[in-house]
């Protein structure tokens, strides 16, 4: 089963009182949004799982009107707003062949992301869209336009068919994370540390999705701790490839011989999740870091941050350490705004980002690509420091 976290995102966005509430409960079969006459009803992004058969299950926002007024009206419009980089598909909900300002501006934020959208006009039982406001919207946009009404079950079913074909298929037909790197029979050597810091009594993500990974790719898994890594060579059984934790890179590089492929499951998650070329030109640029830069470090999880330990202190540690510099670091979890405007920081290093979606994974790093800041991920930036970063790159450098 999907975390929560990993299902596919979509958001509503239109004026308000336009019946985006509405469009939600229609959608879920259920009153789960507050509806009324009154403009500015729904004040704050509101996440709802549902189900889409030809999708599965899902994650819908219900957003603020973005034509809100007044100091807290506009910060419920960038509340709003904030919720188009998070998503993968958006429903631009407009009626009475209001098509303008607001909706432009929706539209100009989502091009910006990339982020695929159908346009519905709704409340067509009192108004259809005419031919006038379709034109006026060519004229901007190619995206499917859908009559809609909460009093026509027909036509809510053809909006839930246009977003089953507009949305990508890439969002929600999960890839494999191995894809390319093993064949049916391999044997996959996953190495995972259980000190103080693993969670009581379970694994983490990324383990568990390289575990399953490997079954669906009809290999063989064997899980060890670094402790246990020289007995299991002795049994004489030779991997195609030994995946491990990254703050053990150090003492696994020595302990597996150099004709198995070597990496860590955080670069494996940034060749998944895309930002892979832009960490193997980023990484290098530690060696490049000045006394009294600054360092984003990103960490993907908000509560009690599974890799916690290597991203505040370990890491680090090594970074100031390898390159002999005073170097200071800033931490945001999660989605929330960075601590800093970009341009203070040197270099911006992610985690595996395993609990976040491949489109928020990326939409958080484009601003930083774009002005050319170096980004890196904890894997490589920490293969780097400890002298391996080509051989744990390498698997997934040849068949990219
Ligand atoms: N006639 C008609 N009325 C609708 C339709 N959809 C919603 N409404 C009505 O429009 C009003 C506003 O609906 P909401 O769903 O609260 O609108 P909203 O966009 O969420 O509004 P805010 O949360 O204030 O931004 C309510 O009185 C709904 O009953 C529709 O398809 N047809
Ligand atoms: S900090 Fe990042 S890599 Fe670690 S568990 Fe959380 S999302 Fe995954
Ligand atoms: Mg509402």
């Amino acid at each position: 089963m999907k975390s929560k976290d990993l299902k596919p995102h979509i958001g509503i966005f239109g004026r308000r009182n336009i019946g985006k509430s509405s469009l939600i409960n229609a959608m879920i079969g259920q009153e789960v949004a507050i509806v009324s006459n009154e403009a500015g009803t729904t004040t704050d992004p509101v996440k709802k799982s549902m189900e889409i058969f030809g999708i599965g299950p899902v994650i819908i926002t219900d957003t603020a009107g973005v034509d809100d007024e007044g100091k807290l009206g506009m910060m419920r419009v960038d509340k709003s707003f904030s919720v188009i980089p998070n998503i993968d598909f958006a429903i631009l909900l407009i009626a009475d062949n209001e098509f303008g300002y607001y909706e432009l501006k929706i539209i100009d934020e989502l091009d910006t992301y990339d982020t695929p959208y159908i346009i519905v006009h709704g409340k067509s039982d009192k108004t259809k869209i005419t031919s006038a406001t379709k034109s006026k919207i060519r004229m901007v946009s190619k995206a499917s336009i859908i009559e809609y009404s909460i009093y026509d079950e027909v036509s809510l079913k053809n909006l839930v068919d246009a977003i089953v074909k507009e949305m990508p298929k890439s969002v929600y037909n999960q890839k494999s994370l191995l894809k390319g790197i093993i064949k049916p029979k391999d044997v996959v050597l996953l190495i995972t540390p259980i000190d103080s810091e693993a969670p009581e009594g379970r694994m983490i993500l990324p383990q568990v999705m390289a575990l399953r990974d490997v079954l669906d790719n009809d290999a063989i898994c064997i899980i060890v701790k670094e402790t246990e890594l020289e007995d299991f060579f002795k049994l004489g059984v030779k991997p195609a490839i030994a995946i491990t934790d990254s703050q053990v890179f150090d003492q696994v590089s020595k302990i597996v011989p150099e004709d198995v492929m070597l990496t860590s499951f955080s670069i494996m998650l940034a060749r998944f999740r895309g930002n892979f070329d832009a960490y193997i030109e980023g990484t290098p640029m530690i060696d490049k870091l000045k006394d009294g830069d600054r360092i984003l470090m990103l960490e993907s999880c908000t509560h009690q941050v599974s890799c916690e330990d290597i991203g505040r202190f370990k890491l680090p540690n090594w970074l100031e350490k390898h390159t002999g510099k005073k170097l200071y670091f800033d931490f945001a979890a999660g989605l929330t705004k960075f601590p800093k405007s970009l341009e203070d920081y040197a270099m911006i290093i992610q985690c595996g980002g395993c609990v976040v979606t491949e489109k928020q994974l990326n939409n958080r790093l484009k601003p930083a690509i774009k002005k050319q800041i170096p980004v890196s991920n904890y894997g490589m930036a920490i293969a780097f420091v400890t002298g391996i970063f080509d051989r744990v790159v390498e698997p997934f450098r040849k068949r990219q």
